[in-house]
């Protein structure tokens, strides 16, 4: 009978612990999914967090970052040219002039290579990164306006409210998304492209021709996330048509650099609720991704299970000790009750 009720404590002990472990480990997570799942009235916001200098000579096209650097192609008939360019003084590290029958077009980091769009030629350049030389080339139905690499796939924009999901390797079209908002309307002149990636996955980060803002979208399903108003940098910068706000890069963590075409200044920023954004990936800037949710589930199972198995390798040592001193007990013939409290039992013995 004792050793029936000390193993009915020690179980409630073992669920009640097993139960905080569930909830200190788990719970976050779901939390987490909830709020984020939840919240459909997230402020998205630019705050603007330095100011430095750009060429503006340079018609952007495409701007990403690598390794500390800049790239940055420059579109137009005759000036067309790719650059790696220093973010923090602006000046231009190296620069190739490109023939003057292309016009430039957005430009991704890849394995080592930058991919470069051209506006109607139909043709995407390969450059060596480590000298800018064209190594090879694909052919695409279409014009070209933006790209990225999502760290699995190419992801190009030509100008409407389609973007085709490629293979890096091939540059085939595996599939097509078009981008709307939540009640289906097309947004269309998608133009330079970011992406990057949060805890719910691949993101894109893109500029819209001739408007003043920055779009979020989810590139499985084209589904518009959020919207980011630019116009307050975009004001002090353009002064025409042409010199729209173009170009977005990702420094690391929340933090952007934004640009437009022949505007003389690039912007540091910072970019609000970027749904879990001390997860976002930098496959760019780190030039490979290390921190996936699977690896972080994996891990998060992973320390769930060592928990578990310590707690119960700890709670059976626990047992069979209590049990070998009630055995030991039992076999003193105490008369007196195992439940009854020691101070008791020294009352008893002073009673006696
Ligand atoms: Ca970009």
């Amino acid at each position: 009978m004792e050793h029936r009720s000390y193993m009915s404590r020690a179980g409630g002990g073992s669920l009640m612990l097993a139960s905080l472990i569930f909830l200190t480990v788990l719970l976050p997570i779901f939390h987490a999914e909830s709020t984020s799942n939840s919240d459909t009235s997230v402020e998205y916001e630019i705050v603007l967090l330095s100011e430095h200098y750009h060429d503006n000579e340079a018609f952007t096209q495409g701007l990403e970052m690598y390794n500390g650097s800049i790239y940055e192609s420059t579109g137009l008939y005759g000036s067309s040219s790719l650059r790696e360019v220093d973010p923090w003084s602006g000046q231009v590290i190296r620069s190739v002039a490109l023939n003057d029958t292309i016009f430039s077009e957005g430009i991704t980091v890849y394995n080592e290579t930058i991919i470069m769009l051209t506006w109607k030629s139909e043709t995407a350049y390969v450059f060596d990164i480590k000298n800018l030389t064209v190594v090879s080339s694909f052919s695409y139905q279409g014009e070209g306006w933006g790209i990225c690499y999502d760290g699995e796939y190419l992801i190009m924009s030509n100008g409407t409210s389609s973007i085709s999901i490629r293979d890096p390797d091939s540059f085939n079209v595996l599939r097509v998304v078009t981008v709307t908002d939540e009640l289906g309307n097309r947004i269309n002149k998608i133009n330079e492209l970011e992406c990057i990636s949060t805890a719910e996955g691949s993101r894109v980060l893109a500029n819209i021709w001739q408007d003043d803002r920055i779009v979020l979208f989810d590139p499985s399903n084209g589904t518009l996330l959020g919207d980011f108003d630019a116009s307050s940098i975009s004001e002090k910068n353009s002064d025409g048509i042409n010199n729209v706000l173009n170009g977005i890069a990702h420094h690391n963590s929340s933090e952007f650099w934004i640009t437009g075409k022949n505007w003389s200044s690039m912007y540091l920023v910072s970019m609000t609720n970027l749904s879990g954004v001390e997860k976002v990936k930098c496959f760019t800037v780190c030039g490979q991704n290390n921190n996936s949710p699977l690896k972080a589930i994996s891990l998060v199972l992973l320390m769930t299970v060592i928990f578990s198995i310590s707690f119960l390798y700890l709670d059976q040592k626990t047992r069979n000790e209590k049990n070998q001193e009630i055995d030991e007990s039992n076999n003193r013939h105490d008369e007196l009750p195992d439940v009854m409290p020691a101070s008791q039992r020294r009352g008893g013995d002073q009673d006696d």
